[in-house]
Parts: structure tokens; sequence; C-alpha cells
């Protein structure tokens, strides 16, 4: 019997970590982690599987022979308009450690819009004593953007937070006691939404989305008074001006940023200085590499019992 392929890994994340996971992983075929001094000119001319995060330009011409590509997260688009990217599948990550981050993150924020944290803040370092009257969630109105497994979490657990939750997507869903718009509905969406968040892919239709003219079509007459925008799904889905400047005038009265259009974002970006602007540095769900592995195992042996592989990705729509 010919030995397994072992799993090319290029991760350009948590280096420590993934190191740390893969001494379990992959045991039966074993692993070629390229960060590694050890394997980074090892022949990778007879590898299946890869699992990928921003991985090294020449790495497809590296790897002929790939049958599958793994994706080191949700989001595929670090790979897609790669040079020499083979016609194969691309599994992308799904994983419910990921997504219990995701929601952690989302209600975290909407919460802290709500009740307006970034004035308490201000006032604890002033060591002043001052109560605000905040709305209740049930008064105001999320508009989640993306109905897929982040936002359809999110939904349900905003929900139970009390908030009236609304949903948009490509293709309209159906979830119960939520309000579904499609792609054709985006105004009569943005209209009813106190509190946009963010949870679309990056694709040509999603890039430069996030924009002044967006941000104007916003609720502006609810509980919050100026509509808060939230993004966690890709930095380049917006426009970093518009924001700090829909900021300024007051179109937006806030604003959570967990991504950026150029990471890290640069020690001179106005966005740092805002007050009403909270700012991670997509963090918001990190991949877990022992799950991320496990994953990967469960993929390549569904693959190599000849089932279907799960989350692959329409190459078409880019995600
Ligand atoms: P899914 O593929 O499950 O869902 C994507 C959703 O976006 C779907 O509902 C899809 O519509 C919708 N969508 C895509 N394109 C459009 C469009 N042009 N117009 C309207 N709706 C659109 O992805 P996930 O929920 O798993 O992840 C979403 C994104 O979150 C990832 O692609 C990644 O960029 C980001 N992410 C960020 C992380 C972070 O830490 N900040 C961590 C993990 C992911 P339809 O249902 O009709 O297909
Ligand atoms: C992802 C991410 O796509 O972490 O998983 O951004």
């Amino acid at each position: 019997m010919s030995a397994l392929s072992p799993v090319l890994v290029d991760l350009k994340f948590n280096p420590e970590g993934v190191a740390r996971a893969l001494k379990t992983a992959f045991s039966d075929r074993g692993s070629i982690n390229v960060a590694d001094t050890v394997d980074a000119a090892r022949d990778l001319r007879a590898v299946e599987y890869a699992l990928l995060w921003k991985p090294d330009a020449d790495l497809f011409s590296r790897a002929p022979n790939l049958k599958v590509i793994f994706s080191g997260g949700a989001g595929v688009d670090h790979i897609i308009g790669m040079a020499g990217l083979p016609d194969i599948p691309i599994v992308r990550f799904v994983d419910r450690s990921l997504t219990t981050r995701m929601t952690e993150w989302v209600v975290m924020q909407c919460l802290m819009h709500l009740r307006a944290q970034y004035a308490h803040d201000i006032s604890q370092r002033r060591r002043e004593w001052a109560k605000l009257i905040a709305p209740e969630a049930a008064e105001v109105t999320v508009g989640v953007m993306g109905l897929g497994i982040l936002g359809q979490d999110a939904v349900a657990k905003l929900k139970v937070m009390g908030f009236n939750v609304i949903g948009w997507s490509r293709t309209r869903k159906t979830i119960e006691g939520v309000e579904t718009f499609d792609a054709g509905e985006l105004d009569r969406f943005l209209a009813k939404t106190d509190i946009l968040v963010g949870l679309l892919p990056l694709t040509p239709e999603t890039t430069g989305f996030y924009d002044s003219g967006l941000f104007k079509k916003l609720r502006r007459d609810g509980a919050l008074g100026q509509p808060v925008f939230i993004n966690a799904g890709r930095g380049k889905s917006q426009i970093e001006a518009d924001i700090v400047s829909a900021v300024g005038e007051g179109t937006l009265g806030g604003a959570s940023l967990d991504v950026f259009e150029v990471e890290p974002l640069a020690a001179d970006s106005p966005l740092w200085e805002l007050e009403n602007v909270f700012i991670t540095p997509h963090d918001a769900a990190v991949s877990e590499e022992n799950a991320l592995f496990r994953h990967v195992e469960t993929q390549i042996a569904r693959f190599e019992r000849g089932e279907p592989l799960q989350f692959v990705i329409d190459r078409a729509a880019g995600y």
C-alpha cells in the first residue's frame, strides 16, 4: 500500500498554536508545515491536500497535484484571487466554536451601542457618576446582512437578547420570527434598520459596499436616534473614509469594526480616535487550531470514502 500523502499546511496565523496542534493532528498521514523552517523547502509535488490561510504566492506551482483545498477560516477571499488556483473543490471552515465566538462578538457590540458604553467609558475616565437611560432591546431593530452560518446564529441569539431582528441575504431565507429580505429589497431592509450588522463574504458584489450612500439609507427615527454600523465580515467591503465622515457628521451614531480595508489598521487611521467606534483586531472569531485540524481530518476521510465533501464553496458566487 502506498503511503498516504501528508497534508500541506500554510497558515499565516498563530504559528505557535498551529505547531502545537500539529503534533497530534493527521497522525495517519503527517503534515508539512511550510511555516516551519524544517519544512519550508520540502518537495510538495506529491501533496494532495492543502490547508491554507493567506498562502505563499508560489504555493500552487510548488504543489501541482492538489485534490482539495481547505481554507483555514470561514472566508475564502484570501485564496480565490490567487494566480494558478487549481479548479478543485475549496472547503471552508465551518465550526461550532467559530460560530459561537462570532455571535458573542456581535451580541456584545449590539449591547455596547444599545447601552452607549462609550459614553460610560468617557464618564468613568472623568470619575463622573453620569446615569444614562437606554432604550430596551425590543425597541431597536438589528438588521443582519448575510444570513449564512454566522448570520443565522447571530440572529437567533440577538432575538434571545430581545432585539427586533431582520435579515438580508442574496437569496431570501425563511427564519421564524424574523422578517427577511433578498438582494433586491436592500433599501426596504436598510430603512428598517437601527443597528446594521455586516456578516457578508468578500466578493466583487460586496467590495466597497458599505459606503456613505448606504449609511444614509438606515433608519434615523428609531430608539437610538442615529443608526450604528457593525462589521465583522470583511474590511474591503467598507469604505473607511465614509465611516469616519458618517460618524463625524452624525449620519452614524457609532460603529464597531473587527475588519479593515488594510490589516493591520494603520496607526494613523482616524478610526482609532473616534470615541463611539469600537475597534477589535480581526479577532471576532478566530479559528481554533485543534477544531480546524479535526474538521480537515473529517473531510479528508469523507473524500477518501467517496462521500461528498461538506462546506464546499461555489466558485462562481465566490463564497
Ligand atoms: P456563509 O457563506 O455561510 O454566508 C454568507 C451569507 O452572505 C449568505 O447568506 C449569502 O447569501 C450572503 N451573501 C453573499 N453575497 C451576497 C450578496 N452579494 N448580497 C447579499 N447577500 C450575500 O458565510 P459565513 O456566515 O460562514 O461567514 C460570513 C463571512 O464572515 C465570511 O465569508 C468571512 O468573510 C467573515 N468571517 C469573519 C471572521 C472574523 O473573525 N471577523 C471570522 C469568520 C468569518 P445566500 O444565503 O443567498 O447565499
Ligand atoms: C475567517 C476569518 O474567515 O477569521 O474565518 O476571518
